[in-house]
């Protein structure tokens, strides 16, 4: 598979039977579950449901290795790809302004179905941008992913 090599290949089937705790070659919601809460990710319920049924290509009702590698590999290129960071940015200012605004924000939580309050998104966007107050710079977003504080930002970017 691109991007993986066969060390890679070895380490994931290593994780992969790892998580596959009832050993059926397949991971559950339940299972996934446990990986991201290992990552100190505790997403709803909800949201993990869409993300094995997005990662489920096979509608098989769990993700087999083959798809658990595509998602691995899929992870570890996003992290310093510029390129999926500004794709991320152009889903928050989805009107092109230039710079994201909490209304931005706030129409991208509705999106993931998150609830979150006014004051944790200023938190946050203060956290990203500290220099201008209720907007966030596509500049300063850049320098911020890039620093990859994404603990911060907690479930938006799940
Ligand atoms: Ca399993
Ligand atoms: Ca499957």
């Amino acid at each position: 598979m691109a991007g993986a090599s066969e060390r890679d290949v070895l380490v994931y089937k290593e994780m992969f039977d790892l998580l596959d705790i009832d050993d059926n070659g397949m991971l559950t919601p339940m299972e996934i579950r446990n990986l991201l809460l290992h990552f100190q990710y505790n997403p709803k319920k909800q949201i993990i449901y869409q993300m094995v049924s997005d990662l489920d290509t096979d509608e098989s009702g769990g993700i087999d290795f083959y798809e658990f590698m595509k998602m691995m590999t899929a992870k570890l290129s996003e992290t310093d790809s510029d390129e999926d960071i500004t794709k991320v940015y152009n889903m928050y200012d989805s009107d092109h302004k230039g710079f994201i605004t909490i209304e931005d924000f706030k129409n991208v939580a509705k999106e993931l179905k998150e609830e979150i309050k006014d004051e944790e998104i200023k938190e946050i966007m203060d956290k990203i941008d500290p220099k201008n107050k209720g907007k966030i710079t596509y500049e300063a977003w850049m320098r911020f992913q890039k620093k990859k504080d994404f603990s911060s930002i907690g479930s938006l970017t799940v």
